[in-house]
Parts: C-alpha cells; sequence; structure tokens
C-alpha cells in the first residue's frame, strides 16, 4: 500500500507531499454523474448502496492518482436514524422536514447504534478497503456543524434560529449537542473498527462563530468526540474548521493530529501559529479556474510556503466545485507531485 499520506498525518518524513481534494468523488465527474442517475434513485439511495459508493469513491483515485481516498457518503447520514426526517432537493440541498426547536424535539432523539442502523456505511469502508492501494479516509460532521443544518431546516447565511438557542436557550443547545456528540462519537468509532484508516471532521460552518462562542458552543464538543477516540483507536485525526483562520489558537486546542486549512489564511503564517500540528489544505477551490501555467506557479509556492510545517497535506481549503473541469484536478494533483518530489 501506498502510505505517504497516514506518514504526512504522522509528521513522519515523506518521498512527496500527498494530496487529495475535498468533495472529490462528485458532481464535477461525468462519472459520477452517471453513477448517480443508474437506477434513477435519490442521493440518498446511492449513499445507501455499498456497491455505487464503492465506485464512485474509488473513480477519483484511479483517474487522478489521488494519495487517499475518502469515504462516499455525507455528514448528514447519522442525522436519519437519530430519528430526523433528511431530503437532498435538487439545487437547494439538504432539508430536514421538522426541524429541532424546542425541548420535546430534543428528547425525542435517539443515538443510535451505527453498526446496526448504518450498516451500508461499514460495508463500503470493508469494499473499499479489499480494492484500495492508498489509504481510506472516514469522516462526520462536527457537532455544531451537524446542529446549524438540524436547527435551521437545512443550509443557512444566517444562522439565526441556531444562534437564537445558543443565546436565549443555552441548556436546550447544549443537551442537542451533546447527543450528536455521541451519536458522532459512536459513528466514527465503528467507520475506524471498520476499516476506516484516518477520521476527518467537518466543522464547514465554525467559521460563521465569534471566537469566544466557538469556544464555548462548538469546541468542547469536537475535544470529547476526539478524546473518546483516542481510547479505542490510533488512527490519525484531521479536524476542518472551515473559514476557521480566526479561530486557529482554539481550534488547536481540538486534540486533532493534523489541521485542515481554508485558503483565506496564508499557510506560512498559519504553519508559524498551529504548534506540533501538520496542516492540509489550502488552494482556493475556485484556483483550479486559473490558466494551467498560473496554476501551477499558485501550487509551487503553496508547497514552497508550507515547507517548515511539520508535515504538510496538499488539499484545496474547501471542496471543489462543481463546474470544475476534470483536467485541472489532474493538473493540480501531477502538479504537486513534480513540484514535491524530495530528491
Ligand atoms: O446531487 C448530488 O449528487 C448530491 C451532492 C452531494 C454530494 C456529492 C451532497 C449533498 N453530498 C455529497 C457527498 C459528500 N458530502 C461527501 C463525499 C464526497 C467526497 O468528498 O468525495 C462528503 C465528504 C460530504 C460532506 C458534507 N456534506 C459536508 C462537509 C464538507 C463541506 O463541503 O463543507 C457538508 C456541509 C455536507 C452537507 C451537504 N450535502 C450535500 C450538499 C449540497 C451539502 C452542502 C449544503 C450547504 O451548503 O449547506
Amino acid at each position: 500500500m501506498n502510505d505517504t499520506f497516514l506518514k504526512a498525518c504522522r509528521g513522519e518524513k515523506t518521498e512527496y507531499t500527498p494530496v487529495w481534494i475535498m468533495r472529490q468523488a462528485g458532481r464535477y465527474l461525468p462519472q459520477y454523474l452517471e453513477v448517480r442517475g443508474r437506477g434513477k434513485g435519490t442521493f440518498l439511495d446511492l449513499c445507501k448502496d455499498p456497491a455505487r459508493c464503492t465506485e464512485v469513491t474509488l473513480q477519483p483515485v484511479d483517474f487522478f492518482n489521488m494519495d487517499a481516498a475518502i469515504l462516499f457518503s455525507d455528514i448528514l447520514i447519522p442525522m436519519e436514524p437519530m430519528g430526523m426526517n433528511l431530503e437532498f432537493h435538487e439545487g437547494r440541498g439538504p432539508v430536514f422536514t421538522d426541524p429541532i426547536r424546542s425541548r420535546k424535539d430534543v428528547e425525542a432523539l435517539v443515538i443510535p447504534d451505527p453498526e446496526a442502523t448504518m450498516p451500508f456505511v461499514m460495508e463500503t469502508i470493508k469494499l473499499l478497503r479489499a480494492e484500495l492501494k492508498v489509504p481510506l479516509i472516514g469522516f462526520s460532521g462536527a457537532p455544531f456543524t451537524l446542529a446549524t443544518y438540524l436547527i435551521e431546516g437545512g443550509s443557512s447565511k444566517v444562522f439565526l434560529e441556531t444562534k437564537k438557542m445558543m443565546f436565549q436557550a443555552p441548556e436546550l443547545y447544549h443537551n442537542l449537542l451533546q447527543k450528536i456528540t455521541d451519536c458522532t462519537s459512536l459513528y466514527l468509532q465503528a467507520q475506524a473498527k471498520a476499516g476506516a484508516q484516518t477520521l476527518q471532521i467537518f466543522d464547514s460552518w465554525a467559521g460563521i462563530l465569534a471566537p469566544v462562542d466557538y469556544a464555548r458552543f462548538a469546541l468542547p464538543y469536537v475535544q470529547s468526540i476526539i478524546n473518546d477516540l483516542r481510547k479505542v483507536t490510533d488512527v490519525p485525526i484531521i479536524y476542518f474548521a472551515n473559514n476557521g483562520s480566526t479561530l486557529i489558537e482554539h481550534t488547536m486546542t481540538a486534540g486533532a493530529d493534523v489541521l485542515g486549512l481554508d485558503w483565506r489564511i496564508n499557510i506560512k503564517k498559519a504553519i508559524a501559529r498551529v504548534g506540533d500540528h501538520v496542516v492540509q489544505g489550502n488552494l482556493d477551490p475556485i484556483a483550479l479556474f486559473l490558466p494551467e501555467e498560473d496554476l501551477k506557479q499558485r501550487i509551487k509556492q503553496l508547497l514552497e510556503d508550507a515547507r517548515e510545517a511539520k508535515g504538510h497535506i496538499f488539499n484545496l481549503g474547501h471542496g471543489v466545485v462543481p463546474q470544475t473541469p476534470p483536467d485541472q484536478v489532474r493538473i493540480t494533483v501531477d502538479a504537486v507531485h513534480e513540484f514535491s518530489a524530495r530528491a
């Protein structure tokens, strides 16, 4: 197996900088759309079909020579067995038809047994491990990010209901977050047990919080999950707090091995602040629309800027967007491999 990615996660020397791309399996790939359309099921049907999940996970790894695979699923999958009604609407994204607003709503949520309620995830991990020659990343959402979807009923811009609950009903908010944390903790442990070799926690909305609120209403739940994981597994843990450059002093206390960085911060400046962490990132996803030579120049500079890191995993600063030409992804991966090769 090519374990360059795992070595980098642990801060060990590698022959080159490993690269994978957030949302590397997905709508920018015509071959994904083909599998997604096959059987005419919904996106959720695809997430529950281990054979097709395996196929779409492998696509970018095979096409572009990625150094890691990420399980094809969605951060919202465990919210269904918790008792939420989840739908994905074309063009609008995820929708929870009955958002969480009251004590009764929180009390009705259950903490599911991941193996019993999400066997398709564990099955996909096992199928992938049998096929893959690079490490497999499992993942979850961070409790705060998951809570925003449950409370708002879907995506949001100002997160009014979430912040109102924090500020006006902190005990209710805490009880909700505690349940999501317990669910996520068991879910990630089950993924590691099934064969996931790294775990990434996506905190996609962390950056909408003031640091003081992040420290109180988001970070402790991530710390708790990582603490639990350390008792049962030694797989590396990546924590990605999107838009989190103003939060680094806090995110570095989450307990992760690797800190994911979005593109809004210069990676060199971030590295000076992250202490004993490996970093992952942080090319602007829209930089993939640069002309080839400019894109390569950006990548070269980024690798140069990351030289002093304890370890660096090349990635975008957030997910690849659906309009991205696949060839630009190929150029990116090849450039990382070429420019980072150490004599
Ligand atoms: O139409 C389709 O095919 C559905 C589009 C889609 C896909 C391909 C969704 C709906 N989810 C996914 C897969 C997915 N989601 C993966 C596996 C693909 C890969 O990485 O290779 C992963 C890791 C996720 C994680 C995820 N889902 C996050 C965290 C990462 C991030 O981008 O910040 C979030 C916030 C979600 C929620 C979600 N699911 C889908 C959409 C469109 C969204 C975002 C909605 C929003 O902006 O609020």
